[in-house]
């Protein structure tokens, strides 16, 4: 009998000897028709990779090593988003330079991916906080500058006066800073964005042929927002101006009773009047400390004041009254509304709360009791009467054009992309200002722009780089006197919009991306990520992808073709994470069961885009299995031409079929079900042929990597498992191993049975005289003639 299976020695061994033959190398310009498995990169941040990370990363890689015996040339990198905040704020805390407790983070998850077992061949590995990464990260903003699509404006940002910082949306808690509970107030800043609003309608249009999760792209959808209305000129009241409104119902222009200004509009300081100032003016401060998010939550009471200035309807010259509220923003639509209270449920709360009138001008509903906002047809509006809501849409805006009162538009909910951060841990923006105050692209020459390490991490409120001596000293020293660098560093997003191109660079300098890679790599085969980046990181991916094809550096429109969420491990129904203190470190569990077990167990928690909840009662289980797995199929039978049974060749062509099937759909707790089934299946049987026993191996193969190199090895496989073809079915031998028998009794069917196929001629003519049916037949007859069809009937003649 062989020894017992011991993990951590095979595990180390096979980790050495794939090094050792280089068997996960890839030379990016040699694949002719490569298959790119990417999964999104991790944050090196301070813990090492917990258990969610095993998730992700472990069962791709079994899908990679899979598609590779199917003959897949698979191109699987792995790199790391090392830019970033943590480390930032962990800097500030012990003054020790984020390059350098990066570097150490990154050093210990590249040991541990290695422990794992991952085929990731890390020359292609990169870290975007490295200068030789960044320095494209800068060069794209210089694209991006170049074609128009990078500019400056004057933005509000969310502020901390306490702590002096700008934050992030997500570093808001209910309006307070989340580092010390301070009122966040919004303050203008002068940022640089993108301008993915270009795209939008690409965006849009190039979803449709996506094979990504149908709700990740109607949250894209969402995001993007696209709505087709007109804006509607109202004349104020006493002054020139005309106000223009935004809206998606122009057929309900006679329901406006009020008009609504977004508390920054400009108009409000020209036409409220004095009397009403005071009041105005502190509701505007009120609601200057408000995120966007607070503004429009649907659920909040809804507030705002009268202006005391009116406009007239376009229509009907009516007087309207004009008022500020928090919930129209200024960054939409033209930061003005008209409230229709009878079929918007925003306006109606407002006319309800502060007794404005209300006007049903669509029927079919009970405008008293609710707003109705479904569609119907219009009442109560002059020439638009009768008309269905579509219909009287399209008449409402050829009046308005008519009248020069308005006009059709189209508007995306969609912003431009704020790019710009006033931190350090980032790429510095590649701009330099003369002394006037202009911008300039630093040259293409001076790239990479690095970074200045001679800073202050202490927020003071503005970007750490102004407190660094070198970087104006550089700045000067190239530019010419009074010049000055750009301070704020880039988001980190912009790092990893691109890093797809990246990989098929092993860091080369000279150029972005080599377009011969490009056209054959891209789009991305599959891609494989956390679903909280669908409107973050796989909407800018794709604007940067559009931008770049648009000057020509690549020829596809789109990065990525197939997408996988992941799903989500939690722990007793939580999210794991740091700030919760539920993570789970999965090296204790790997030293003890071997990174094949771990890996196992994690597949076997449910599909992978499910997901789980941890727990590790049953990890012993898969153990167990391996224990078992090692002493069947670590022997072959020695007996010369030896056979097996056919049951035995059709529980093996049965569970190729099952398992091909389920890693195909990443299904791995199905696949190891069914391995456990064959070993079930096979366990009593006393020996197996050499052919049935290997063919076991290559399917444990993507599964448990290293238990089926030294299975492999043991059973005098040749070379590496990991090279061998993927087992193919014989339909053939999948028939079931039972056979239905029919019975006639002079020629007449009586009865039918189900009988094992290998049972001898006798036995089966034996069972088919026990049957009750059959039996009653015979009773007290004289059997004349009995016939054996093979595998369809018997027949007796009586
Ligand atoms: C009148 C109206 C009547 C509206 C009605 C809706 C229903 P979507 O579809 O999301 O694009 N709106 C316009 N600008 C706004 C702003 N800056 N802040 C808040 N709300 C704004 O939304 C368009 C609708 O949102 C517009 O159509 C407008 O209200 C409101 F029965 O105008 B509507």
């Amino acid at each position: 009998m062989p020894p017992e299976y011991s993990p951590s020695a095979v595990e180390s061994k096979w980790q050495q000897k794939w090094e050792a033959a280089k068997a996960y190398a890839v030379n990016v310009k040699r694949l002719k028709d490569p298959f790119y498995l990417l999964v999104m990169f991790p944050y090196p941040s301070g813990a090492r990779l917990h258990v969610g990370h095993w998730f992700q990363y472990s069962i791709p890689d079994s899908y990679g090593r899979f598609l590779r015996m199917r003959g897949k040339e698979v191109f699987h990198p792995m790199g790391f988003d090392s830019f970033g905040l943590p480390a930032e704020n962990y800097a500030i805390k012990t003054g020790i330079q984020p390059a350098i407790s990066t570097d150490d983070n990154v050093k210990n998850m590249i040991e541990q991916f290695k422990r794992m077992g991952v085929m990731f061949d890390w020359k292609h590995a990169l870290q975007t906080s490295k200068p030789e990464y960044y320095k494209w990260t800068q060069w794209l903003f210089l694209q991006m500058f170049k074609k128009d699509l990078a500019y400056k404006k004057l933005a509000t940002v969310n502020y901390c006066p306490k702590d002096q910082t700008v934050l992030a949306n997500e570093q808001v808690h209910d309006g307070l800073c989340e580092r010390c509970g301070t009122e966040v107030i919004q303050k203008p800043l002068k940022q640089w964005f993108w301008k993915i609003t270009d795209y939008a309608e690409r965006l849009l249009q190039g979803l449709d042929d996506l094979d990504w999760p149908e709700k990740t792209k109607l949250m894209q959808r969402h995001w993007i927002g696209k709505s087709e209305g007109a804006e509607v000129q109202f004349t104020l009241d006493g002054f020139e101006d005309r106000l223009t409104v935004f809206t998606t119902r122009p057929d309900t222009l006679f329901g406006a009773t009020y008009l609504v200004l977004a508390p920054e509009h400009p108009l409000v300081e020209k036409i409220t009047p004095k009397k009403h100032w005071g009041a105005v003016h502190a509701y505007r401060e009120l609601i200057r400390k408000k995120t966007e998010m607070q503004r429009t939550d649907l659920a909040k009471d809804k507030t705002g004041i009268a202006t005391g200035a009116f406009a007239m309807h376009p229509v009907t010259g009516e007087k309207m009254p004009i008022w500020i509220a928090d919930y129209v923003l200024m960054t939409y639509g033209t930061g003005a509304i008209m409230a229709v209270p009878g079929h918007d449920a925003r306006d109606w709360e407002f006319a309800k709360k502060f007794e404005l009138p209300i006007k049903e001008v669509v029927a079919g509903g009970n405008i008293e009791e609710a707003p109705f906002t479904e569609k119907g047809i219009v009442v109560h509006s002059d020439f638009l009467n009768g008309l269905p809501t579509h219909e009287a849409k399209k008449k409402m805006i050829a009046w308005l054009e008519d009248h020069d009162n308005g006009r059709c538009v189209i508007q995306y909910r969609l912003r431009d992309w704020l790019v710009s951060r006033q931190r350090y841990w980032g790429a510095p923006i590649p701009i330099v200002y003369d002394p006037e105050g202009n911008p300039h692209p630093v040259p293409d020459r001076h790239l990479p722009w690095l970074l200045p390490t001679d800073v202050e991490f202490k927020p003071t409120g503005e970007s750490p780089l102004v407190h660094s001596k070198e970087f104006l000293e550089r700045t000067e020293k190239i530019f010419g006197k009074g010049w000055t660098p750009e301070y704020d560093t880039m988001d980190t997003f912009v790092c990893s919009s691109f890093y797809h191109l990246r990989f098929l660079m092993e860091g080369n300098q000279k150029k972005f991306v080599d377009p011969a890679s490009e056209s054959k790599y891209l789009p991305v085969d599959l891609y494989i990520g956390g679903p909280e980046h669908a409107c973050m990181h796989l909407i800018y991916a794709r604007f940067v992808m559009m931008a770049l094809k648009d000057s020509g550096f690549v020829s596809h429109e789109e990065p990525f073709k197939k997408l996988v969420h992941q799903g989500l491990i939690t722990n007793k129904g939580a999210k794991m994470s740091k700030s919760k203190g539920n993570v789970v470190s999965p090296d204790d569990l790997v030293e003890r069961h071997g990174s094949d077990v771990f890996r196992m167990y994690l597949m076997f928690m449910g599909p992978f885009t499910d997901g789980g909840d941890w727990s590790d009662t049953g990890i012993k289980g898969l153990d167990r299995f391996v224990q078992r797995v090692w002493k069947k199929f670590s022997m072959v039978s020695a007996a010369k031409g030896f056979k097996d049974e056919p049951k035995v060749l059709s529980a093996l062509h049965l569970a190729i079929k099952k398992v091909t099937e389920h890693v195909e759909h990443l299904q791995f707790n199905t696949a190891i079900s069914t391995l456990m089934e064959f070993l079930n299946a096979v366990e009593s049987t006393e020996q197996l042929s050499k052919a049935t026993v290997q063919t076991f191996i290559r399917l444990l193969a993507p599964i448990a990597p290293h238990l089926a190199e030294e299975l492999w090895e043991a059973t005098a496989g040749k070379g590496l498992v990991i090279d061998q073809t993927w087992p193919t079915f014989d339909p053939e031998l999948l028939k079931s191993d039972t056979m239905i028998i029919v019975v006639q009794i002079n020629g007449k069917v009586r009865a039918s049975m189900e009988v094992e196929s290998d049972l001898p001629e006798s036995a089966i003519v034996a069972r088919a005289k026990e049957l009750e049916n059959v039996k009653k037949f015979l009773d007290g007859q004289e059997l004349k003639k009995q016939i054996y069809v093979k595998g369809k009937l018997v027949s007796l003649v009586v």
